[in-house]
């Protein structure tokens, strides 16, 4: 049976209490920790943790039992510095990319009082996921694995953030610059390792069986996976309530090279082509409604449920013939993959 979000939450509290404790033999003044345990709570807590819960859960998968309480604390805790980078990816990114809202408030440097404080509050956010991983994996025979992992991952996603920002600058729009080849590289970099990759990975370190081919099988299901997901992603941006999503999309006026604006490009009029030429990445919300509605006549959302079965059906083929001489078990992959399989949020 996969972990609850509940059950996960409950293991929150003791690492606030933990890094709270590191704090207090620094001697942090009261106002910096009260505001550092403010900041890890509205920025760490309240999404759906998939990423974190996917670490319980390909454990648990991989055992084939459910966890002990020792393996259910460490395997979540491990879930929640998938978290915490997250948090840390999420306050920057926002900033990064004028959004409004995330998780259906105002984004932590909207929120009063905060500003541009914020960019440090991401950057102590992330310096939390090594005091805690110290805490408890010190003495684990994987703990220089598991801090290079991190590392690697942060990297990888620091790249694909760049991408991501380099091809939507503000000022220069050219719709030529964009390609399906450029968004392959931004997605897999910025999305796929950090939030496909990284659990699997860390549950496999976890349990010993993290073998060069074990890894290797992860890589080649995971960040198509995490391609996949990242197109939802998008989808979702224009397509989705805002209210059920939790936030307001953002990438038509952020010049993003977006997998729908990919999708537009191949297949439009040069009427269409010049509507989207004329009011693409325009910071106005009259040019973006005009793109919103080519985007319609195009009827991209159905475009997009053909790719995603399309998609769905391959990725669920690559699992079938999933290497498992090495331990690797195949409802790893199936349990992740239901997780997203059709979202809306
Ligand atoms: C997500 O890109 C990637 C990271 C590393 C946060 P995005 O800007 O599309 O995310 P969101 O739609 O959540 O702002
Ligand atoms: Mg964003
Ligand atoms: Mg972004
Ligand atoms: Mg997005």
């Amino acid at each position: 049976m996969p972990t609850t979000l509940k059950e996960f939450e409950s293991v929150w509290p003791q690492l606030v209490e933990d890094v709270k404790k590191q704090c207090n033999a620094y001697g942090l003044p009261k106002n910096a920790l009260d505001w550092l345990e403010k900041s890890l709570n509205v920025n760490t807590v309240g999404g759906k943790c998939n990423r974190g819960m996917s670490v319980v859960d390909t454990t648990s998968l991989q055992l084939g039992r459910p966890l002990d309480k020792k393996e259910y604390f460490e395997s979540a805790a491990l879930g929640w510095f998938i978290e915490l980078l997250q948090a840390f990816f999420l306050v920057t990114d926002d900033i990064m990319d004028a959004s409004k809202t995330r998780r259906g408030q105002p984004c932590w440097y909207l929120q009063p009082g905060v500003g541009m404080i914020a960019i440090n509050d991401a950057i102590t956010i992330e310096g939390c996921i090594y005091v805690l991983l110290k805490k408890y994996f010190k003495t684990h025979p994987q703990y220089a694995d598991f801090m290079e992992l991190f590392h690697d991952t942060t990297f990888q996603t620091e790249l694909g953030q760049t991408c991501d920002l380099l091809t939507a600058p503000e000022d220069d729009i050219d719709l030529n610059c964009f390609s399906l080849e450029k968004y392959s590289f931004i997605v897999i970099f910025k999305t796929a390792y950090y939030s496909f990759y990284l659990p699997v990975a860390l549950s496999l370190m976890y349990l010993g069986i993290a073998t060069p081919k074990n890894l290797q099988t992860c890589h080649d299901i995971l960040i198509p996976m995490g391609e996949y997901f990242q197109v939802q992603d998008d989808y979702l941006d224009n397509f989705a309530d805002p209210e059920t999503l939790g936030k307001i999309g953002t990438d038509i006026m952020d010049n993003k090279c977006s997998w729908l604006v990919n999708q537009a490009l191949k297949i439009a009029t040069p009427e269409q082509r010049k509507v989207l030429d004329d009011n693409y990445g325009q910071k106005n919300k009259d040019c973006e409604a005009r793109v919103k509605k080519v985007y319609d006549e195009m009827k991209l959302d159905q475009i997009y449920h053909e790719y995603e079965e399309k998609r769905v059906g391959e990725i669920r083929k690559m699992i079938d013939n999933v290497d498992t001489s090495e331990g690797l078990k195949k409802e790893v992959f199936e349990e992740f993959l239901r997780k997203i399989y059709k979202r809306s949020k």
